[in-house]
Order: C-alpha cells, then sequence, then structure tokens
C-alpha cells in the first residue's frame, strides 16, 4: 500500500492512500502524478500539491465560475488562465450566452492527461466549438493579447513554480487592462488561515490596481484548512452587492445545474471572518458590535 502526503505546508498536511497509481511523471513543467483513492476518486498532483479530486472538485470550480459570471450578468467572452483539469472550461461552457471561452494553459500535458485519466474534469467540454485552447505562459499572454474579456478567471496552482507569476502585480495589472468595462477578474488565492500573507500580498496587489476589490471564500475538503479565498476585482462595486432577487433570477434563467452553488451562498461568500478582514487590512469595529 502506498500513501501520498502533500508537501504544501512544512509542518501539517493531509494523507493519501493510493488505491491505483494511474500516471506518475515529469511534464516539461513540473511533475505530475493521477492517482485513485476511495474517499475522494481521482485526484490530480502537481509538483506534490494537491490540485483538485473527482469527489469535491465541483464546489471550487462552481464557485469559481458561476460567482462572477452570473454577477456580471452578459458574459461573452471569458477567459480561463490555468485550469488544465479542464473542470473549469465545463462549468464556464454551462452558459449558454458566452460566445468564446478562450483558455491558456501553459502545460499542454496537463490538458492531455487529465481529459485521458480525469474525463469526469473536462467532461467533453473541449469538443464545444466556443472553446479554444491557447498553450502559453498567462502572464505573457495577458501581456500581448489583444482580446477584452468580461470574465477572467485565473484558475492557478499555488504561487510556487510555474503559477508564481499569476500572483504578481504585473499579471493584476495585464489582467485589468484586458477587462472590458464592469468585467470582473477572479482568481484561486489559497487557504487564509494556512497561506495568510499570500492573502494578504494579494490584498495589497490588487488595490493598487482595482477601483473594487474583495475576497470571497468557500470550504473546500481537499484544501484543508479552513475556507479557501478567491480574489475579486472589478472597477464596479456593485457588481458583488447585487439583490437575492436579481442572482435568484440569473440563476433561473442561466438554467444552469448545480451542487453546491445557489443565490444565497453567493451572498453569502462575501462575509468574511473578522480574521479573514485582519489580513486583507477591511477589518473594522462596526463589525464587532
Ligand atoms: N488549483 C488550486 C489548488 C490549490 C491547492 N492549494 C492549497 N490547498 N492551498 C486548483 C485547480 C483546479 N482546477
Amino acid at each position: 500500500m502506498r500513501e501520498f502526503v502533500e508537501t504544501l505546508y512544512d509542518s501539517y498536511g493531509q494523507l493519501f492512500r493510493i488505491d491505483e497509481m494511474l500516471f506518475e511523471n515529469r511534464t516539461a513543467h513540473q511533475h505530475l502524478a493521477i492517482f485513485h483513492n476511495a474517499a475522494f476518486g481521482r485526484v490530480l498532483v502537481l509538483d506534490g500539491i494537491v490540485q483538485t479530486t473527482e469527489k469535491d472538485e465541483f464546489i471550487y470550480h462552481e464557485m469559481l465560475a458561476h460567482v462572477p459570471i452570473l454577477a456580471h450578468g452578459d458574459a461573452r467572452q471569458v477567459l480561463i488562465v490555468g485550469g488544465g483539469d479542464g473542470a473549469m472550461v465545463r462549468e464556464v461552457a454551462c452558459h449558454r450566452q458566452i460566445e468564446q471561452i478562450t483558455q491558456v494553459e501553459i502545460d499542454l500535458r496537463v490538458i492531455d492527461l487529465c481529459r485521458q485519466h480525469l474525463p469526469s474534469h473536462s467532461n467533453g467540454a473541449y469538443d464545444d466549438s466556443r472553446v479554444n485552447v491557447v498553450i502559453d505562459d498567462g502572464l505573457s499572454f495577458m501581456q500581448s493579447t489583444a482580446q477584452r474579456f468580461d470574465v477572467i478567471i485565473s484558475d492557478s496552482t499555488d504561487p510556487i513554480g510555474p503559477g508564481e507569476a499569476l500572483f504578481s502585480g504585473a499579471f493584476y495589472a495585464a489582467c485589468k487592462k484586458r477587462l472590458n468595462p464592469g468585467g470582473i477578474l477572479v482568481t484561486q488565492n489559497g487557504v487564509a488561515f494556512m497561506q495568510p500573507s499570500e492573502l494578504a500580498t494579494t490584498a495589497r496587489r490588487l488595490s493598487n490596481v482595482f477601483d473594487d476589490w474583495h475576497f470571497y471564500g468557500a470550504a473546500i475538503p481537499t484544501y484543508v484548512g479552513g475556507i479557501m479565498t478567491f480574489g475579486w476585482a472589478t472597477d464596479d462595486p456593485g457588481l458583488r452587492h447585487h439583490s437575492l432577487a436579481l442572482l435568484r433570477q440569473r440563476y433561473a434563467a442561466s438554467g444552469i445545474q448545480t451542487r453546491h452553488y445557489n443565490p444565497e451562498l453567493h451572498r453569502a461568500a462575501f462575509a468574511l471572518p473578522q480574521h479573514v478582514l485582519q489580513i486583507i487590512g477591511k477589518a473594522s469595529n462596526e463589525y464587532r458590535s
């Protein structure tokens, strides 16, 4: 019996029994493993860090796709940066009004190996004619493309290795330039309790670039240690304060089927605990009384 121990943190982590190893090797960019675990189904690991599992991926992908798309209300052009496992493409493609989905992924092998060994993640979404895959570094793509987007989703690894550039001020500035008016950038931003400095750094960088920025959260079992925070950045502060009635109407009209997302949760996800507000520099006494 083999075990996988995640190496993300020095003194704490999670352990999976490897019931079957499906693939394990280096790609040109990183070490990649896909194995089966009885509790979580197939698990994708990059450079020793769990990226996604069959059992709990829906929480992450639904929250990172549907929150900005339904908040925007009329997204036509969507960009996914990273997301080589294909589940973000799958969730975005559920929205019928979207005309073009561009995905920029640095490592073609991630896409190919996940289509082969993790097929329920993309679930055929790469056959959708609206999807255009670009194999490139996310930062250099953002700095060179002339395209504009209504929603940009940074579905990245942690800021270690190939993912580091996607947490830079230069990346956020490039995203802002490539957003249409009323466009929204959302980002994978780590587990707040375990990665507070990553959160604080992103907060500072987003505040330098965007008129309105915040974070929202979701608890995802295999990103251990509490809620994961997602960065939110736009030039329109109203987009994170929509009424429940409006979100319900958009959700119903979209026809999407979800297992985690719903309009009530959409609104609630922006309510952050005091200790997280402190990390991002937004805690104030009015929340305490
Ligand atoms: N990428 C986010 C993995 C983050 C894991 N890190 C952590 N536990 N802080 C997910 C890619 C899914 N498409």
